[in-house]
C-alpha cells in the first residue's frame, strides 16, 4: 500500500472488506463501542454546560471519535501517549475516572492540577499520559526523546503522540520525525488529519498530497487511514505498534477526518467555513460502527438505549457533583512550586490571607506584582 491510497475496514453499509478485518473479540469490540459513545456524550454535555455559562471552556472532538478509540486500543498500557487537547476519548480508554475530567473543566477543589492548568488540559502520569502541551507540537519531540530513552533502556513500551494537521507545519514535527528516523525509535506519530487547523484549510496547510507521505522523507513508513473507520485506525495502529515493537522503528499515521464542531467553545466556525460538516454526518464514525456490530448481529436498538442511558446517567452525576465542589482553597496558588517558598511569595500569601473577605480589594494601579 501507498501513502497516498486509503485503508479501509468497515464499508458505509457497515460490511468489512473482506480478510480486512483484524481479529478481535467481541468484548473489546464493544468495549470501544462504548468508548466511543462516552466521548460523544461528554463532549455534547461539556459544550452544553459552557454555552450556559456553566464552565468556562472546551474542546469537541465531534466525528474524531474512531480515530481516539481505534489508536489507543492497539496500544498497550506499557506505553506512554503524548496527547492533544482534542482527545478525551484515550484518557477514557487508558481507565482515568470521568469525574477527573469534569473536575478539571470546573477547575475546583476535585481537580487533580487544583484549577491551574487550562481546562482540557489533563495530565494523569500514573496512567502514562503525558500533560498537555497547548504550543502546536512541542510535544512530538518530547515523544520522541521519550521513545529513543526506551530504545536505550531496551524498555518493553513504545511512545505514541497525537497531533493535527496543524501541527505537521510546526518545526518540531520535522525535527521530531527527521530524529526518531535516524534513531529508529520507537514511536507512532498519529496525526489526525481534521483538514481544519483553527480557521486554515488544509490546502494551505501543505503542497504535499497527503500528510502520511511526508514519512518518506525521514526514512518511515507513512499511512493513511479511513479516521472516521475505528477497524482500520486500530488495524493500522496495532501493525505500526508491533513494527515499533520489534525495533523496526516509527511511523507516520495519518488519519483522515473532519472536525464538525468549532475549534473550541472560543470558536464560530461560520465565519470561515460554509456547512461542510454536513457532509461528513453520513460518515459519522459511531453510526458506521453500530451497523458493523448489527450487521455481525452484536448490536440491538434495546443495548443502545441502555448503554445511553447508562452513560448519560454517569455524566450527570459527575457534573452534579462538579458543579457542587468548591474551589481550590486560596493557599493553592502558592503551593507546589517551591520546597521551601521563598520570603517574598510568603508574604504576598500572608496579605491575601489576612484580606481574605475583608472586602479589601487590590489596586489596579499598584506596582506589579499587585
Ligand atoms: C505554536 C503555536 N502556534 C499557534 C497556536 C494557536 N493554535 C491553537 S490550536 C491551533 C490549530 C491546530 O490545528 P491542528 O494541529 O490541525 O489540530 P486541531 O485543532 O485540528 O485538532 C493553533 C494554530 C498554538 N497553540 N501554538
Ligand atoms: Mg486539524
Amino acid at each position: 500500500m501507498s501513502s497516498t491510497d486509503m485503508l479501509q475496514v468497515i464499508s458505509k453499509n457497515g460490511k468489512a472488506k473482506r480478510g480486512a478485518e483484524p481479529n478481535l473479540p467481541k468484548k473489546t469490540l464493544l468495549a470501544m463501542y462504548e468508548a466511543m459513545m462516552q466521548t460523544r456524550l461528554l463532549d455534547e454535555r461539556m459544550i452544553n454546560l459552557q454555552r450556559q455559562g456553566r464552565i468556562g471552556f472546551y474542546v469537541p472532538s465531534t466525528g474524531e471519535e474512531a480515530a481516539q478509540v481505534g489508536s489507543c486500543m492497539a496500544l498497550d498500557d506499557t506505553d506512554w501517549l503524548f496527547p492533544s487537547y482534542r482527545v478525551p476519548g484515550l484518557f477514557l480508554m487508558r481507565g482515568v475516572d470521568i469525574q477527573h475530567l469534569v473536575a478539571n473543566c470546573f477547575g475546583n477543589e476535585a481537580d487533580l492540577c487544583k484549577g491551574r492548568q487550562m481546562p482540557v488540559h489533563y495530565a494523569f502520569a500514573e496512567h502514562k499520559l503525558v500533560s498537555i502541551s497547548s504550543p502546536i507540537g512541542t510535544h512530538i519531540i518530547h515523544a520522541t526523546g521519550l521513545a529513543m530513552a526506551q530504545k536505550l533502556k531496551k524498555d518493553k513500551g513504545i511512545s505514541a503522540v497525537y497531533f493535527g494537521d496543524g501541527g505537521t507545519s510546526s518545526n518540531d514535527f520535522h525535527s521530531g520525525l527527521n530524529f526518531a528516523g535516524v534513531a529508529k525509535a520507537p514511536v507512532l506519530f498519529i496525526c489526525t488529519n481534521n483538514q481544519w487547523a483553527i480557521s486554515v484549510p488544509i490546502e494551505k496547510q501543505t503542497a504535499s498530497e497527503t500528510i502520511a507521505i511526508k514519512g518518506e522523507a525521514y526514512g518511515m513508513p507513512g499511512v493513511r487511514v479511513d479516521g472516521n473507520d475505528v477497524l482500520a485506525v486500530y488495524d493500522a495502529c496495532k501493525k505500526a505498534a508491533d513494527r515499533a515493537r520489534k525495533g523496526d522503528g516509527p511511523t507516520l499515521i495519518e488519519l483522515m477526518t473532519y472536525r464538525r464542531g468549532p475549534h473550541s467553545s472560543s470558536d464560530d466556525p461560520t465565519r470561515y467555513r460554509g456547512n461542510q460538516a454536513d457532509e461528513w454526518l453520513d460518515r459519522d464514525p459511531i453510526l458506521r460502527f453500530r451497523k458493523y456490530l448489527e450487521v455481525a448481529d452484536m448490536w440491538s436498538e434495546k443495548q443502545e438505549t441502555e448503554l445511553i442511558e447508562r452513560l448519560k446517567a454517569g455524566i450527570n452525576a459527575e457534573v452534579k457533583k462538579g458543579e457542587a465542589a468548591g474551589q481550590p482553597s486560596l493557599e493553592t496558588m502558592f503551593t507546589d512550586v517551591y520546597a521551601n517558598v521563598p520570603p517574598h511569595l510568603r508574604e504576598q500569601y500572608e496579605n491575601l490571607v489576612r484580606d481574605e473577605g475583608t472586602g479589601h480589594e487590590p489596586d489596579p494601579d499598584a506596582a506589579f506584582p499587585l
